[in-house]
């Protein structure tokens, strides 16, 4: 199936490599984040690829939410049970400003921006999918991070009553709560961001409401769902695919076409709807914005 760019998106704004921002004019107050399917208003907008979107269908039914369950649509079956609201995020570890936050207070003083990414599993597919986010590094400066704090981990939420594979056990099927990390200044990166939509409204349970990670040049496991905890620490976390494989599955997890991981070379992929299959870009093609936090390092040993 050949999908057209969204008539929406002029070709001014479709910059293949590079990356393009155009500032819109404030369209209106920010529609308060509360429930499903809620419209969201984001202020600017940022599309980094001319490939086109994943039709909204498929990024809400063909989704890798453990919590849920291990089949693509486990989540978007299972998911009706989850209470994502009330809902809070607790602050902890080497900062000035630890607590717990609830949702309106992390959301408040940030404005949605959409932001138009690739999105590369290292199951070998791939998806391209609008956000309604702000980056991360907004959020974390404002709990005054101490000098000290080198990485950031974060937990994504444990429910067993509420999310069906998290009951399931001998043997569960991941060591839970799901976790992961990143180097401080990753998290900083502009291009990271916390996500509260998709397509313009706020984020249904399977694709991790009511706020989840997206970092877009690492493969998508690091993109966890459903936060409930940030921490700032001195030491790498382990974030728990790896806990679960190291074999398989690293902390850094860089898109990488040059870095095989055991079953899989990740040279090419399946982007979601096509029918051939594309090759990988180097850091998931957000090399010219990312390269430099790696300058130095092995990028073959840290898949
Ligand atoms: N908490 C949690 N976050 C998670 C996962 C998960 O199982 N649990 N799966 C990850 C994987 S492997 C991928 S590819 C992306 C998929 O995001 P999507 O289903 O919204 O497209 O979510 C990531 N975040
Ligand atoms: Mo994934």
């Amino acid at each position: 199936m050949l999908i057209k760019p969204p008539a929406d998106i002029p070709s001014s704004e479709i910059t293949p490599k590079g990356v393009y921002m155009r500032r819109r004019e404030f369209l209106g107050a920010l529609v308060a984040v509360t429930g499903f399917g809620d419209q969201l208003t984001t202020t600017s907008k940022l599309v980094t690829t001319s490939d086109a979107l994943t039709p909204r269908q498929a990024v809400t039914s063909y989704c890798n939410f453990y919590e849920f369950g291990s089949a693509k649509s486990d989540a978007a079956q299972n998911a009706g049970a989850f209470k994502s609201k009330p809902w809070s995020v607790a602050v902890e570890g080497l900062c000035g400003k630890p607590g717990m936050y609830t949702l309106e207070d992390v959301l408040k003083p940030h404005a949605l921006e959409e932001r138009v990414y690739r999105m590369r599993c290292v199951e070998g597919w791939s998806m391209v999918i609008p956000w309604d986010g702000f980056p991360l590094g907004d959020l974390l400066k404002r709990f005054q991070p101490s000098s000290n704090a080198r990485y950031v981990e974060f937990t994504s939420v444990y429910r067993p009553q509420e999310m069906a594979g998290q009951g399931r056990r001998f043997p569960a099927l991941l060591p839970w709560p799901y976790r992961e990390g990143l180097r401080i200044d990753e998290a900083m990166h502009p291009l990271a961001i916390l996500a509260a939509g998709l397509y313009g409204e706020t984020l249904l349970n399977q694709n991790g409401a009511p706020l989840r990670l997206v970092v877009p040049w690492k493969y998508g496991f690091k993109s966890f769902k459903s936060i409930v905890r940030i921490r700032f620490v001195e030491k790498q976390p382990l974030n728990t695919w790896q806990e679960a494989n190291a074999d398989y599955y690293g902390f850094y997890a860089n898109v990488n076409p040059e870095a095989p991981t055991p079953s899989y070379s990740q040279a090419t992929e399946r982007r979601i709807g096509e029918f051939f299959m594309r090759r990988t870009l180097m850091f998931n093609g957000y090399a010219d914005q990312v390269s430099p936090l790696y300058a130095g390092m092995n990028l073959r040993k840290l898949y």
